[in-house]
């Protein structure tokens, strides 16, 4: 197997009904986006792709549920999508979605070669229908009692309370989840695909990376969760797959195709085509050709996920591209990791998320700031978790203290003690390096640790080990202040001037390195620092290679004489308070469309009953919170005292109405400060299934204990 000619990058099609938060950027966006990049800077001949899932059941459902059409879903978020990855950094050379035309052309093109090829199996059966709704239903728009625990609110395909695998028709009274109707079954036609044909060919390719007979790629380099999903699956036997739908939104079945008359692509069919027709919409807008990144052995197909998808991109779509017969197979699927949030999952229905618009909007130009640390907490072998504590901490830590320093420190010095000109100096000079007091050392020496390291770097990029690699990045920042501190420059200027020039000549050829090594992680820092350095932004075009060559040749990054600007810092603090505020937003709402109630949390003993002190009581004072739209600071009147109490229901209550209010309050809960305000206890509301929150009261004086 030969280093690949090019790379092929794709990043998962986001459904396009919902907004975008962190999970996408840490999963399939912000991973891609690091390895394009730093395979341009690399000199690679790149194409990476992405864009909107725009078909499928979900979108047809959430349209019916808003009284929309799946257009004006899709096209609200769509649009959205486009300027929210823009505006993060995400380095698509195409953004497409999947409702364009060429999509579709492209779809049906692909079916039409596989029904040609008798790769399909035409069988009817019989699928439950919403006679209201008019359409058949997805497993998951299905509800009952489960068979086997007589659970009543068990889906279609799965009881979510004893976890049995469960088809519809097993289900005990269904109903369906959209209009509560009881669903009819009908006899209707699919096209499946037999997946369990493919099996043989699947395990070898996944295990050992070997088709017809070829090595194409090395499992060594896959994910061991990657590999372990798929031989679950594989071990479970594949089965058959439908891949049309009833639907009347999506890719149309080729219509000259017998039967094909309401039939839809299956979303999970027409989605991963999605990067094929971005790639041929990206040839005709840049007269290229496609063909040499789908149809070619010199390229690397890279599909970059999240673990929720892994069998959709290295089972079912790489069984199709073979079926099919014209195109190349993904050579890695680096699948992420779940990212958890404050302690619990993200999640869209309970509106637990940092919104990526509401993170653009609320912290104007800190893109990068949250570019680093959701790279430092990557979700690449497990899932992790994002804390507004963390993302701070690394902030201050690693931005401000560290790389920001270093970086400001060498500005600063070029500019006050030679007017900003790159100093020459003598190469004999002997430095004192970064790797410790007793290496003396001149300035190439202390350059080529600079060079292993961003060896180092990249050699962790190709492994998608993108936590490792800013590490390394942050490791060659942290020599870099070791190595001013040990030659101390700002004393050496006036006794010893030949080595203060040495010094900061050489700290100069260091942040110049870092200003090409950090683009791929912050892009936006990266443009700051070469617009100081007065060199030109990076584009892409080969740049770390060069950076390695020179380095590995002893040549200088930035000669003497060249003129720097003025130095800015390219980081600064985020305080308390702005972090406080983001935490306040993070209020759950029940899912809107879970009408069912939500499952009880687990036994508790009297004892851990009894240590809670819940009175009641009396608002008699609330206002809004400055500057934080969700929260009202109340004071409550508990009879033997009165007590200030922050509460997060800004949103649904306007202060005026609530006074007066009996409330039940948890008094001996330990007091938080909320930006700024000691809230001391907790007013207790009740949340309906539709996410409203209602008081809980008692009909009584004020201070007396509920227990
Ligand atoms: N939209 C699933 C998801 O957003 C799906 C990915 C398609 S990639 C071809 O998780
Ligand atoms: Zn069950």
């Amino acid at each position: 197997m030969n280093q690949p000619k090019r790379y092929l990058i794709t990043s998962a099609l986001t459904y396009a009904n919902g907004p975008l938060h962190i999970g996408h950027l840490a999963g399939a966006n912000l991973t891609a986006d690091i390895f394009a990049r730093t395979m341009r800077n690399l000199g690679k001949e790149v194409l990476y792709v992405g864009g909107s899932d725009e078909h499928g059941a979900a979108i047809t459902i959430k349209a019916l549920k808003e009284g929309l059409t799946p257009r004006q879903i899709i096209d609200k978020y769509h649009a959205q999508f486009e300027e929210a990855f823009r505006r993060i950094g995400i380095s698509f050379d195409i953004y497409h979605r999947t409702s364009e035309p060429i999509h579709h052309q492209t779809s049906q093109d692909f079916f039409r070669t596989l029904y040609r090829k008798g790769e399909f199996i035409e069988k009817e059966t019989e699928q439950f229908y919403d006679p209201k709704a008019k359409m058949f239903l997805a497993d998951r728009y299905i509800k009952g009692t489960c068979p086997k625990c007589g659970y009543e609110a068990a889906y279609g395909d799965q009881c979510e309370k004893c976890g049995s695998d469960l088809s519809p028709t097993e289900l005990i009274n269904p109903v369906s989840t959209l209009t509560g109707e009881k669903p009819v079954l009908r006899k209707t036609k699919h096209w499946y695909f037999p997946l369990n044909k493919h099996e043989v060919w699947l395990r070898q390719w996944i295990n050992e990376g070997i088709l017809d007979g070829k090595k194409v790629h090395d499992p060594r380099t896959w994910k061991n969760h990657v590999i372990g999903q798929c031989n679950s699956w594989l071990n479970e036997g594949l089965q058959a797959r439908a891949m049309t739908r009833d639907l009347d939104w999506g890719v149309d079945v080729p219509p000259e195709i017998p039967g094909a008359e309401g039939k839809k692509l299956y979303v999970w069919m027409d989605a991963p085509i999605g990067y094929i027709s971005a790639s041929k919409q990206w040839a005709i807008d840049h007269g290229k050709s496609w063909e040499r990144f789908w149809k070619d052995e010199g390229t690397a197909l890279i599909h970059f996920i999240g673990k929720d998808n892994i069998v959709f991109h290295a089972i079912i779509f790489p069984a199709l591209l073979k079926a099919e017969g014209s195109f190349i197979l993904p050579a890695n699927v680096p699948a992420n990791q779940f990212l958890n949030l404050e302690g619990d999952k993200i999640s869209t229905s309970r509106n637990w998320a940092i919104w990526l618009n509401d993170y653009l909007e609320s912290m104007p130009g800190k893109e990068d700031v949250l570019r680093f640390y959701l790279t430092r907490i990557m979700p690449e072998q497990r899932d992790s978790e994002f804390t507004w504590k963390g993302y701070q901490e690394a902030n201050e830590t690693e931005l401000v203290n560290n790389l920001g320093n270093f970086i400001n420190r060498v500005l600063v010095l070029v500019n006050k003690y030679y007017g900003g000109e790159v100093p020459d100096f003598d190469p004999n000079v002997q430095l004192t390096s970064s790797a410790g007091e007793d290496q003396i050392s001149f300035q190439d020496a202390e350059l080529l640790l600079v060079f292993d390291k961003l060896q180092e770097m990249v050699n962790a990029i190709r492994r998608f080990e993108f936590r490792a690699a800013l590490r390394t990045l942050m490791e060659i920042s942290s020599m870099g202040n070791q190595f001013l501190q040990f030659n101390a420059p700002w004393q050496a200027y006036k006794t010893q001037p030949e080595l203060a020039a040495a010094v900061l000549n050489t700290g100069i050829q260091i942040v110049t390195a870092l200003s090409v090594a950090m683009e791929p992680f912050m892009p936006f820092s990266s443009a700051k620092l070469r617009e100081m350095l007065r060199l030109p932004a990076v584009a892409g075009r080969g740049e770390l290679q060069d950076i390695l060559d020179a380095l590995a040749e002893g040549r200088l990054l930035l000669e003497p004489g060249h003129q720097i600007g003025p130095a800015r810092h390219l980081f600064e603090r985020i305080p308390d308070e702005v972090i406080e505020a983001q935490r306040a937003k993070l209020v759950k709402t029940a899912p809107a469309q879970a009408a069912e109630y939500p499952p009880l949390k687990p036994q508790i003993q009297y004892d851990d009953f009894a240590r809670l002190d819940v009175r009641t009581g009396t608002i008699v004072k609330a206002e809004k919170m400055k500057k934080a739209d969700k929260l009202l600071v109340l004071e409550v009147d508990l009879g033997f005292e009165r007590r200030t109490i922050v509460s997060g229901i800004a949103q649904q209550f306007k202060p005026e109405e609530i006074i007066g209010r009996r409330v039940l309050v948890l008094v001996n809960l330990a007091p938080r400060k909320l930006r700024g305000v000691e809230s001391n206890g907790m007013i207790l509301m009740a949340e309906d299934g539709e996410g409203r929150l209602h008081f809980v009261s008692a009909d009584t004086d004020d201070g007396w204990p509920v227990s």
